[in-house]
């Protein structure tokens, strides 16, 4: 077992047991034009995370730990996309619209792509989810299944709604999760302050939260 400085306490893992989730790293959040400006976000506000994530993901790569990618999307006929999720928002642009990065949240648009810093390397998987949470109606759990993956490192944006929905999921499913301090991001830094605090009270009733720069060091020689 190695194990991170953390809070609320140090989380201990088995480094072969081991899969980094990073959670919709998507143009359509970061970029202007994209889903995330059509709620009428400042996605400025999510450049912070990127640096971090692209140190975790080299850090993973180097010792050829398991990758895994997420993307927030819709099929082009949008049957995917309930109207309870369609409707929300009301802003000019809806799920589907075409934007200029193409059609707003639907797979194979470039919007939807991943941002090129982080882009998912030949081999890495890539869940295409529906929904804010990874597991629901994707083949996330089968993959990691097959990884025989029991800890979970994940970055991603936004950290109060898919990755905290993810988070929390993988919970449930017996997961032992930490969620990296600087390699997440919202578009309301008060609702990250919260979910980063929520996740670790209680001793941790969520996971563990800590700095990309003690994940990484806890791998080094490894
Ligand atoms: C949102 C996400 N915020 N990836 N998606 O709609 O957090």
């Amino acid at each position: 077992m190695l194990t991170i400085p953390a809070l609320p306490y140090p989380f201990p893992f088995p480094l072969a047991r081991t899969a980094l989730i990073v959670i919709d790293m998507q143009r359509d959040f970061l970029e202007p034009g994209g889903f995330g400006e059509a709620l009428g976000n400042d996605v400025t506000q999510l450049r912070p995370s990127v640096a971090p994530t692209r140190a975790l993901l080299d850090a993973f790569r180097a010792r050829g730990l398991p990758v895994i990618h997420t993307k927030e999307v819709h099929r082009p006929d949008l049957s995917d996309c309930p109207p309870s999720k369609l409707n929300r928002g009301g802003g000019p642009l809806r799920i589907g619209d075409p934007g200029p990065m193409g059609r707003i949240l639907v797979a194979g648009e470039p919007g939807s792509d991943i941002i090129p810093e982080l882009a998912p390397l030949a081999g890495e998987i890539v869940i295409e989810k529906p929904g804010k949470g990874a597991f629901y109606a994707t083949p996330l759990a089968d993959a990691l299944a097959e990884l025989g993956t029991s800890h979970l490192i994940f970055a991603g944006v936004t950290t109060e709604v898919c990755v905290q929905t993810t988070m929390r999921e993988a919970n449930d499913r017996g997961f032992e999760c930490l969620l990296v301090e600087d390699a997440t991001d919202s578009y309301f830094p008060a609702f990250k302050a919260a979910t980063l605090a929520m996740i670790r009270a209680q001793g941790g009733i969520v996971g563990w939260t800590a700095p990309s720069a003690a994940v990484v060091a806890a791998l080094e020689g490894h």
